[in-house]
């Protein structure tokens, strides 16, 4: 079970990390390490607090249907296939969308990882994540139809495999 009180918010914070990543290369080697770690945790809590309510994913036009899978299957360490097929109203595939992925892990700590997704078919595309450690993971899928709608779709990955 992923504690909720941290954060798939290691990508909500994209105007903080930076910032962070400045600080810690200023301080000196060894040092205020842990400290620095405490104080990024409740930075994220209250970053959390404070932009939760923004955060929430748009919710999605209801015509817009978006269907993922993930291979292999158990996911492991490694490149996973993410096939992703879009359908519109009617079932009609939707075509030139833009999909990126994102995948970050269940605790503090890890910068995201990113994908971007290429249309292997009408309305069916496919991005290749490369999962750099065992554990419990939370995909996120990041679409831009042709027309310009923004939609978002969260996907719990458990449990992911050592290589
Ligand atoms: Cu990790």
């Amino acid at each position: 079970m992923r504690p909720e009180s941290w954060p798939r918010t290691a990508h909500s914070l994209p105007a903080i990390e930076p910032e962070w990543g400045r600080t810690k290369l200023a301080l000196p080697k060894g040092r205020g390490t842990r400290a620095l770690r405490e104080a990024r945790f409740l930075l994220c809590g209250l970053s959390l607090l404070a932009t939760g309510a923004c955060r929430r994913p748009p919710s999605a036009p209801t015509s817009i249907r978006i269907e993922s899978q993930i291979a292999p299957q158990p996911v492991r360490v490694g490149a996973a296939t993410i096939t992703i097929s879009l359908t519109g109203s009617g079932g009609r595939p939707l075509t030139q969308a833009r999909i990126s992925v994102e995948g970050d892990m269940a605790h503090p700590g890890m910068s995201p990882i990113f994908a971007e997704s290429k249309e292997m078919a009408p309305g069916r595309y496919q991005a290749i994540l490369d999962l750099t450690m065992a554990g419990d993971w939370i995909v996120l899928l990041h679409v831009k139809t042709a027309e310009g709608k923004a939609l978002e779709r969260e996907i719990d990955l458990p449990g992911v495999r050592p290589d």
